[in-house]
């Protein structure tokens, strides 16, 4: 059976402010295209379907024509699994409408007999373990526990989850678990939201049970397998770089053909092709001017940072105008001044208010979310003070 794991899509993101609808819809159309070339019989999908709970419509039109195309033009099964960013409820809700297009979707995990799930159903040749984000917050919380306590109890609860899925399959079938999880070992970007990494969500390597196939894992964003089990433990990371410094590696979705006894006798990376550059130019006002008027900009998002030795005002919009002049748009300005170099970057755009540069600074450290009312309160009260101390 050949099948074809990806997980992260974040169908919605913006990437500072900038709508990527266009980047999504390449990337379904091209994921359709490399479906059908390889007859794909199988499609795994771990995880963050869209960037936020209740997304937008235009976003879930996209979604939704991607798997009617899925079922009128191929021929394929398509297992869905919500991740962290995903509201559980909303992503299943259609779940018995979606199952008359050969479309399986999970988005919460009560009970392991929910996750199982055999394909083709009239003629089963793999089994599935469709296992969604599991949240630390199902796990009652008792006050005398510490953190490390905790975290072994996630782990206890999440290793018994996967040795349930597997007692709940057939023993002659080869068994693929899914997951939207955070292993030991795995490498971080900064787009993950960060809450959910490390601390009391980390599960191990040894947690997996035996006897499996392959592990097609979803939430972190750079494509990786992690080492420890003699079958593929594997994030497919996220079809498009959802932030800049996620470009110095290639995007992917991994093709596996598995032999009716389980063996992959297929395991292929397929990198995912760039639909937007995103670069990063980094340096002094001339050299960043230099390259902004010597490069080939066309099509591309870039970030500035940009090392000063004294703020001026308007170079921000002289360096947006010089990559504008050849067709680059400039996302972001990071100002880096030499003697506050050890301080936090924040993107000063435009000359804007302390509480607008606060705000902007919060999304970009917390997935795109507004500060709450207290903090922007305390915030106002620390301008406050340092103005009346001037
Ligand atoms: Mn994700």
């Amino acid at each position: 059976m050949r099948i074809l794991h990806t997980a992260d899509w974040h169908i919605g993101q913006r990437l500072h402010e900038r709508q990527r609808t266009d980047e999504h819809e390449q990337f379904l159309d091209w994921l359709l295209e490399t479906i059908q070339a390889h007859q794909v019989e199988l499609l795994l999908v771990s995880g963050d379907i869209f960037d936020t709970a209740l997304p937008s419509s235009e976003s879930t039109n996209l979604y939704y024509r991607f798997l009617y195309r899925l079922f009128s033009e191929t021929d394929a099964y398509t297992v869905i699994t919500a991740g962290n960013h995903d509201s559980p409820r909303h992503l299943e809700a259609p779940r018995e409408f979606l199952e008359m297009g050969r479309i399986y979707v999970v988005g919460t995990a009560d009970e392991p007999t929910k996750c199982v799930v055999t394909l083709p159903r009239e003629n089963p040749q793999v089994a599935v373990a469709a296992v969604p984000f599991l949240s630390e917050s199902d796990l009652r919380h008792l006050s005398y526990e510490t953190e490390a306590d905790r975290n072994e109890r996630y782990r206890e609860r999440f290793k018994a989850f996967y040795a349930d899925c597997v007692s709940l399959m057939p023993v002659e079938l080869p068994k693929i678990l899914m997951g939207h999880l955070f292993v030991q070992g795995g490498q971080v970007g900064d787009s993950e939201r960060n809450v959910q990494i490390g601390g009391a969500t980390a599960t191990h390597i040894s947690d997996f049970p035996e006897d499996v196939s392959y592990v097609a894992l979803g939430h972190l964003h750079r494509p990786q397998t992690i080492k420890g089990t003699d079958y593929p433990v594997r994030y497919s990371g996220s079809p498009i770089p959802l932030r800049f410094n996620e470009t110095s590696y290639h995007k992917a979705v991994y093709l596996l053909e598995l032999s009716d006894d389980g063996a992959l006798v297929c395991d292929k990376e397929i990198k995912v092709p760039i639909f937007k550059e995103l670069c990063i130019v980094a340096g002094n006002e001339t050299s960043v001017l230099s390259d902004a008027m010597t490069g080939d900009w066309d099509g591309k998002y870039i970030q500035v940072k940009l090392k000063l030795t004294t703020p001026r005002v308007g170079i921000s919009d002289e360096i947006r105008q010089a990559f504008a002049n050849r067709g680059g748009e400039v996302l972001s300005v990071e100002l880096e001044l030499s003697e506050t170099e050890q301080g936090p970057k924040i993107s000063v755009e435009d000359m804007k208010r302390p509480e607008e540069i606060f705000e902007q600074f919060y999304r970009t450290k917390f997935d795109g979310e507004p500060p709450d009312e207290i903090l922007r309160q305390t915030f106002n009260e620390l301008v406050e003070i340092v103005e009346e101390s001037k």
